[in-house]
């Protein structure tokens, strides 16, 4: 069988769907060559000497790892020259990159989180890079982009996806119609078409959270995670497992390939910053993916989706996977208002 790769099901998607232009393609195009080349960094490990931390602390106080910082380069240079971009925002940069002027510019916004998951980068375990793709507003056009501009809720993204630095690589990206995972033929260079209309089942009985933070969980989290550990004769009647690589890229491509829910709520530690994960860069594109797949995302509150961000590096819980768990969940959610 020919499979499908990455540039032909992007022309069709130009060509006979039009669900997207020319600027969007080359856009997509080139956050694929910038993952194709982290990737390959990434595989290097040692032999490449980029494992290991900086001095340096990002905007979010974490220790930058060398390679945090290296995939941050890499992928703003792939993108920045094209012409389809306003501007790029990061996790590991604080103000907003600007376009230089030394390039043309487009009406996007990109939004990326270079390696998520980076704690695994040298134990190798699997890491990836998220990606969020917004228009600039409409009254943007002839001035300086700023950092108020990249704030728009999630069900404005016109595309969302990540690479996955695996076992295998992939990406997987959604244009608003389905999600379509790539897998890198490393020989020829070439994302393969080999997921196509990945779909995230209604139901499941294995989720995702890292235990080690119950003490600190609220009620209906509490209430959640403890039905499932009474497996067969607790309130669920069924068995269930967990799996946590504390890479959300990792779990939430198993989660699209088998199903699932993964949690990082907002916990007592979090009344202030209002979660872990990054909203524009994490929480932001992979509710995308969640969604466009049939599955949900919320915060335990309120879809992900339709938060209105109040600022660039803002955090919040997540809870997103098979519809029926994420919908009980929120359900507990409710009982304790
Ligand atoms: P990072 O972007 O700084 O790597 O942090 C995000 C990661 C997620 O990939 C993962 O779900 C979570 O942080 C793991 O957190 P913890 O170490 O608390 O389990
Ligand atoms: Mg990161």
């Amino acid at each position: 069988m020919r499979r499908k790769t990455l540039t032909q099901f992007l022309i069709e998607q130009q060509r006979s769907e039009q669900i997207i232009g020319p600027e969007l393609r080359l856009l997509v195009e080139l956050v694929a060559r910038a993952c194709k080349s982290i990737g390959h960094v990434i595989s290097k490990g040692e032999l490449g000497d980029v494992l290991g931390s900086l001095e340096t602390e990002n905007i979010q106080g974490e220790v930058q790892k060398k390679l945090d910082v290296i995939a941050n380069e890499m992928f703003v240079e792939a993108n920045e020259w094209g012409g389809h971009l306003a501007a790029l925002a990061s996790e590991e940069m604080e103000a907003i990159h600007p376009v230089p002027n030394r390039y043309p510019k487009g009406e996007y916004l990109l939004l990326f989180d270079p390696i998520d998951g980076s704690s695994n980068v040298d134990v190798d375990l699997s890491v990836g890079t998220i990606f969020s793709v917004l228009r600039a507003p409409d009254d943007a056009s002839g001035r300086e982009i700023g950092e108020r501009d990249f704030l728009q809720p999630g069900n404005q993204q016109v595309a969302a996806g990540y690479a996955i630095y695996g076992p295998q690589t992939l990406l997987v990206l959604t244009l608003g119609q389905g999600v379509f995972g790539f897998t890198l033929d490393r020989e020829m260079g070439s994302w393969i078409m080999t997921h196509p209309n990945m779909r995230v089942p209604k139901q499941t009985n294995e989720f995702a959270i890292n235990a080690s933070n119950e003490r600190h969980w609220n009620e209906p989290v509490r209430r959640y995670i403890d039905d499932c550990l009474r497996g067969e004769t607790g309130p669920r009647g069924i068995d269930f497992n967990m799996r946590w690589t504390a890479s959300m890229v990792a779990d939430v491509h198993r989660i699209l390939v088998r199903g699932g829910v993964f949690l990082y709520p907002a916990d007592t530690r979090h009344t202030a910053s209002g979660g872990k994960l990054r909203l524009l860069y994490e929480a932001n594109p992979m509710a995308m993916l969640i969604e466009q797949a049939g599955g949900s995302a919320t915060t335990g509150t309120a879809r992900i989706l339709d938060v209105e961000p109040t600022k660039l590096h803002q955090r919040i819980g997540v809870i997103l996977g098979s519809a029926d768990e994420v919908a009980r969940i929120a359900a507990y959610h409710s009982l304790n208002d």
